[in-house]
């Protein structure tokens, strides 16, 4: 037997390429699941996204759980879920980095009306008569001041935008206005012109984008979705819009992924879709994390990253 610690990849097979060339320094067995064949008892540590549900629980010495993703919500998922194994986010400031480019990016898009000025030029049309609202008029509301959450608001601060956030325990950062808890959501709401979703799903954030919160919203409000699909009741999207009480959103994430071609999402006006690629994982830096929590793990130490089950985030 080995004296080296086990760990599985549970990852699409076509994923799993990625990530082999960045594990081969370590001192680790590493295998992968669908392509190698393997005892339960042998595996110390795994690391996936999406595993299907089941499966963990059958391994009798797992020591700790990594998540390639920051969200963890796919593994608390699994009923069957060992919840006595730590389970790791991964948490990379390249990820959150990556994750606020995108929300300014699309606030930016949409605060100077750039789909406009794209139909204008397709109609060799010249025309400065739409002027941009008063960035310093145009309040972003972040729903969940975490990681991401406080780099995108910081970002969104900087380019002079008045911010707020709101999360379950109150925060202290520069320029950004904390709203904590129930009690608050809706005086954060009244002040989002934009409302920017970056919560986890959990039991209680579930469906939190709905028709009551979007009209608690400013008229006009615009949207954007880049946490999970969960977070969103689709049914109230549209007709939130089509009244003119939401002026459109942006997506990166949906109940069904991939989303299907049915969705009344791809062809609306108003609603701008991406599938899933606010930010990806980057495979090198997701492996030394791997990697360096092992070790943690091995010395005994728990890791910083490690899930609170009771709040499921
Ligand atoms: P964090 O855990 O760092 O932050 C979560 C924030 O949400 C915290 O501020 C927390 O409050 C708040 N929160 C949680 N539950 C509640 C609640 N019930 N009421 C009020 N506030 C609440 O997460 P990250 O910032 O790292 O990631 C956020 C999410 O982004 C991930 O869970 C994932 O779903 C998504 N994501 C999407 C990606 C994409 O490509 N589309 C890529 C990466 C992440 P408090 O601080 O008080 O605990
Ligand atoms: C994540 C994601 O949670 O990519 O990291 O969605």
């Amino acid at each position: 037997m080995s004296a080296r610690p086990t760990l599985l990849m549970l990852v699409p097979s076509s994923w799993a390429g990625l990530w082999l060339e960045h594990f081969q320094k370590a001192q680790l067995n590493v295998l992968v699941q669908g392509r190698d064949e393997y005892r339960v008892e042998d595996i110390d540590y795994v690391f996936s996204f999406r595993p299907p549900h089941g499966l963990l629980k059958t391994f009798p010495k797992l020591k700790t759980i990594f998540s390639v993703g920051a969200g963890v919500d796919a593994f608390l998922a699994d009923p069957d879920f060992p919840k006595r194994i730590p389970l790791v986010r991964f948490v990379d400031p390249q990820l959150s980095t990556e994750m606020a480019q995108y929300v300014v990016l699309h606030v930016l898009g949409q605060h100077r009306q750039q789909a406009t000025f794209e139909a204008q030029q397709k109609q060799s049309r010249w025309s400065q008569m739409l002027l941009p609202r008063k960035t310093a008029d145009t309040r972003i509301g972040i729903l969940g001041l975490g990681e991401i959450g406080t780099m995108a608001g910081e970002r969104l601060r900087d380019l002079g935008f008045p911010v707020s956030g709101w999360s379950r325990s109150r925060k202290h950062v520069r320029g950004i206005e904390s709203y904590a808890g129930e009690a608050e959501f809706a005086d954060f709401l009244a002040v989002s012109d934009f409302l920017i979703c970056l919560l986890p799903l959990t039991p209680e954030t579930h469906g939190v984008l709905n028709a009551k919160t979007f009209s608690r919203l400013p008229k006009g409000a615009y949207l954007i979705n880049v946490a999970r699909g969960g977070h969103l009741k689709e049914d109230d999207l549209i007709p939130a819009i089509d009244s003119g009480q939401l002026a459109g959103a942006t997506l990166d994430v949906f109940q069904t992924e991939p989303l299907p071609e049915t969705s009344p999402f791809w062809l609306h006006p108003k609603i701008t879709v991406t599938p899933h690629v606010a930010a990806i994982s980057d495979p090198q830096i997701a492996a030394r994390f791997v990697i360096e929590g092992i070790s943690a793990s091995e010395r005994g130490e728990t890791h910083p990253h490690t899930v609170n089950m009771t709040r499921g985030y």
